[in-house]
């Protein structure tokens, strides 16, 4: 424990009110959301939007509710000029004067775990809007000024970076996130690795053979196990604590890969980098891609340094075309 300290007041301290101002919108939203989750059986949250209940009243799918609610909070930001989700095809601007913020994010990811009561989480990536919001939004992910996401899970977890290091916050019983862990480190290299198999046949052949020789325990002498939640934010949230690699290759069906790069990868990318990891698209660090669309897909390998730059290696090597 490091003091009671929330997550607004971290990252006001870290870099300054406005961007304060921002995280605590997004902790409103998350605390709002964690709670529609934890009652998501109870309720009628589940299910198709638009069905009506029993009382008559309008369904609302849980990542519909999530946009909602992400989108209300940050609109009271005067400081958030713009913000883009994958639930909108296109970015939603305020009427803020001055605003520098856009606000990025995936509302509930890993929604197909819903039902079943597995985690899911929020994804956030902050970036600064110098001059119009469409050049803004093809700037690469170095330019980040902020990430964070949210683990909706035994606990509900907030994890974020404002580029100096990377602190976490645990949702306490006054439903206030207060920080449990800062500067945190992945460790160096790690057991698990962590990819969706089933779709191995269909993986550039580099990714197959250092998956393999995962399995033999040929990097660092120790055989690794898998792990895979099919939740992008749960799986990386182990791998930032207990080490290893998590990969989305690119597969025949989705040859540039599945995984978002505006929403999903950057800002994972960043907390993974911020914690001494690494992430890359098989050929280029995901931080120095540069975006042509919003809601653009990548290849995300991340993880631990050891694994990732091992793989690099290898898909360098085999010179597999992404
Ligand atoms: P979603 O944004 O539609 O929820 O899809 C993203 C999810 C990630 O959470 C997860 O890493 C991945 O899709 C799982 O994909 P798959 O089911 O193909 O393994
Ligand atoms: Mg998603």
């Amino acid at each position: 424990m490091t003091g009671r300290l929330t997550a607004k007041q971290h990252v006001q301290k870290a870099a300054g009110h406005e961007l304060g101002e921002v995280f605590d919108a997004i902790a409103t939203a998350a605390r709002q959301i964690a709670r529609k989750i934890r009652f998501a059986g109870l309720s009628d949250v589940i299910g198709a939007a638009g069905a009506v209940n029993v009382q008559g009243e309008q369904q609302q799918k849980l990542d519909v509710f999530a946009n909602e609610i992400l989108t209300q909070e940050l609109g009271k930001v005067r400081s958030v000029a713009a913000i883009v989700s994958e639930e909108d095809e296109e970015p939603v601007a305020f009427q803020h004067e001055g605003a520098k913020y856009v606000v990025i994010f995936d509302p509930l990811d890993g929604s197909s775990n819903i039902d079943v009561n597995v985690n899911v989480g929020t994804i956030v990536s902050v970036q600064e809007v110098a001059g119009d919001l469409q050049t803004a939004l093809k700037q690469p992910g170095s330019k980040q000024i902020a990430a964070c996401y949210v683990v909706y899970g035994p606990s509900t977890v907030l994890v974020v970076t404002t580029g100096a290091g990377v602190a976490s916050f645990t949702l306490d019983e006054d439903d206030e996130f207060v920080r449990t862990a800062d500067g945190m480190r992945m460790p160096e290299q790690g057991p698990y690795y962590s990819a969706n198999e089933a779709n191995a046949s269909s993986w550039p052949p580099a990714y197959r053979e250092y998956i393999a020789m995962l399995q033999r325990g040929e990097l660092g002498g120790k055989a690794y196990s898998s792990r895979y939640i099919g939740s992008l934010v749960a799986d990386f949230h182990r791998t930032l604590l207990k080490g290893g690699v998590f990969l989305y290759p690119p597969t025949a069906k989705t040859p540039r890969g599945k995984l978002r790069l505006l929403y999903e990868a950057n800002p994972l990318a960043f907390i993974a980098e911020q914690a001494h990891g690494a992430a890359t698209n098989g050929a280029t660090r995901i931080l120095d891609l540069m975006p042509e669309e919003i809601h653009e897909r990548t290849a995300l390998i991340v993880g631990s340094r050891r694994e990732v730059d091992a793989l690099q290696k290898a898909v360098l090597a085999a010179g597999d075309s992404l």
